[in-house]
């Protein structure tokens, strides 16, 4: 799923740092473009020196890690690990959704993370650097939202205001080691979203919606599109709806790429936006009214008609207006019967009876469960749901959605489902430019066909995922998706290397 991306939340809190003391000196380490992607254990032991390396000449007196998905939750602690052990002064702060809603469960599990900051991390950011800098503690009852353990109590101090947007630095692309290397651009117009769907962590972060200021919005963009090679912008917001600037990211002569809600998109606005729209994506998940309750994407009924039929015309007009389309959707969610999968299997049917050069894509997966989330207080609360029992680092799928309905037959739904999806060309070189490495096993990057100009460093047990590798990847993409069919589609049981 690797996208060859800047780390946007890291960029936005760097720069701010940056901004608010320019004496201070702060560089933004990006694992995989700056060491490359471990194809073997081997591999990310080598990566793993080379940082610590690195950090013996920096010298750094703190280091904050990024850590967003539950996916990246163990590596970020052996990292913190790692490096405490290597220097035990250096101060290691950590922040993004997965500290922000498992706080207690990462400080329990290691001692290696000094301080954890909850939610937005600009305004804690800025002290703690501010405090390192005068060689002072960073842990101070009067930064707000952080927690740490001392003494085996975990402290947390008040909860702050959310970040003023009218504050945002601008992004500075200086702080990155290799600035040009980058063949996707990660923008967040706003911030949070208000919907609470069920299955969800927006609502932990930051559960009202904020928009950048527009002025700072044009100001980073055509900096973006100034310094670097590449025009595919990537939105990160949780609920996109700025499209009165795609007028402006046209004369940028930007690609956008979005996702957003089934019922806030006016499709109306699709043909406007059509030469400027790299890949739509929806949120959809479900076509059953009972199922979207249970997530609570809808209200009610006439909230479930108005889902169904805006989603069928944005489909139409994407369809019409040739921009490939992606259908997000949940298989098997707590008490889902099997008539829930068939009214999806249905509605995807009637969608792709619509089908263009942009062509479609049902993105299916199964359910995840987490802690803390409502889908998971459902699971637990429904005597007949089973569902794998890994605590808060693991995936915690779900097997059984309900008493009739077990994994094997949402499996099959999931995969009659995808069948419907029109793979067009257009679509395969969006998603190509996108995600490259798209479900391709760690051995099929060590392929004979692949050019050593493809790995870092002596040996092919890292992939350089620097722009040029990957233009030279990519055009030997078909013939690799040919070879490795088999293990593209197999579900993933574990993030192990081999040796
Ligand atoms: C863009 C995006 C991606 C891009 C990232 C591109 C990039 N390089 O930036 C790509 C496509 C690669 C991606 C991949 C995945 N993603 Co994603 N992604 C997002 C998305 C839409 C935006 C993230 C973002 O930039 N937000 C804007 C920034 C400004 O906000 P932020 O990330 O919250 O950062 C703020 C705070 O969290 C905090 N903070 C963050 N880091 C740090 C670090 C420190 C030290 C401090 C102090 C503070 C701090 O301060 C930041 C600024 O205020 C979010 C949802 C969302 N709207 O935020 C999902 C989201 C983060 N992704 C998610 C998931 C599940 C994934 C994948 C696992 C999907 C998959 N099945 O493969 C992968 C995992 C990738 C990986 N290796 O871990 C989930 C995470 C849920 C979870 N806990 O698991 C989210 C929340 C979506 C969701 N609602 O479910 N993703
Ligand atoms: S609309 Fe999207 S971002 Fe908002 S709560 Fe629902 S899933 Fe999360």
């Amino acid at each position: 799923m690797y996208v060859p991306a800047y780390p946007l939340p890291i960029m936005e809190i760097a720069s701010f740092v940056k901004l608010n003391i320019p004496e201070v000196e702060i560089g933004i380490i990006s694992i995989p473009v700056d060491y490359g992607l471990p194809l073997t254990q081997d591999g990310k032991e080598q990566i793993y020196r080379q940082l610590l390396q690195d950090l013996s000449k920096i010298k750094p007196s703190g280091i904050g890690i990024s850590c967003t998905a539950i996916a990246q939750a163990e590596e970020v602690i052996h990292l913190c690990e790692l490096i405490k052990e290597y220097d035990p002064n250096i101060f290691i702060f950590l922040g993004g959704y997965f500290p922000t809603i498992y706080y207690e469960e990462i400080l329990s599990r290691t001692s290696a993370v000094d301080l954890i900051v909850i939610g937005e991390g600009e305004g804690p950011a800025l002290k703690i650097i501010e405090l390192l800098e005068r060689g002072k503690d960073p842990i101070n009852e009067n930064i707000p939202n952080l927690a740490w353990k001392k003494e085996g109590q975990i402290h947390l101090t008040k909860k702050g205001i959310r970040f003023d947007l009218k504050k945002k630095a601008l992004l500075n692309l200086k702080l990155l080691r290799y600035p040009g290397a980058y063949d996707i651009l990660p923008y967040a117009f706003s911030r949070g979203c208000p919907y609470q769907c069920n299955f969800c962590m927006e609502q932990f972060m930051r559960p009202i919606r904020k928009e950048v200021p527009p002025e700072i919005v044009r100001k980073d963009l055509m900096n973006l599109s100034l310094q670097s090679n590449t025009h595919t912008l990537l939105v990160s917001d949780a609920l996109f709806k700025s499209f009165d600037l795609f007028p402006f990211l046209r004369s940028l002569g930007m690609k956008v790429n979005f996702e957003t809600r089934c019922d806030t998109l006016d499709p109306s606005v699709i043909p406007q936006i059509a030469d400027t729209c790299g890949i739509l994506a929806l949120g959809f998940e479900s076509a059953s009214y009972n199922t979207l309750r249970r997530m609570n994407k809808v209200r009610d009924r006439s909230h479930y008609q108005k889902y169904i039929s805006n989603t069928t015309a944005i489909f139409k007009e994407a369809v019409g207006n040739e921009i490939p389309i992606m259908i997000f959707m949940i298989a098997g969610y707590p008490e889902d019967t099997e008539e829930d999968l068939e009214q999806s299997l249905n509605f995807a049917k009637e969608l792709s009876k619509n089908s263009g050069p942009g062509g479609h894509i049902f993105k299916i997966g199964e359910c995840r469960a987490y802690p803390r989330t409502k889908t998971y207080q459902l699971a637990l609360s429904s005597p007949d749901v089973i569902c794998d029992d890994d605590g808060v680092f693991g995936q915690n799928v779900v097997r059984q959605p309900s008493k009739d309905l077990n994994f094997e037959t949402v499996a099959a739904y999931m995969r009659e489902i995808f069948n419907l999806s029109n793979n067009t060309s257009k679509l395969q070189k969006t998603l190509l430019n996108m995600m490259p490495l798209f479900r391709l096993p760690a051995h099929a990057l060590r392929d004979d066909m692949i050019p050593d100009t493809c790995f870092s460093g002596n040996n092919r047990e890292i992939f350089s995922v620097k722009g040029e590798s990957l233009s030279a990847f990519r055009a030997l993409v078909p013939r690799i998706n040919e070879k490795y069919k088999k293990w593209m589609s197999g579900q993933r049981s574990t993030r192990s290397l081999p040796l």
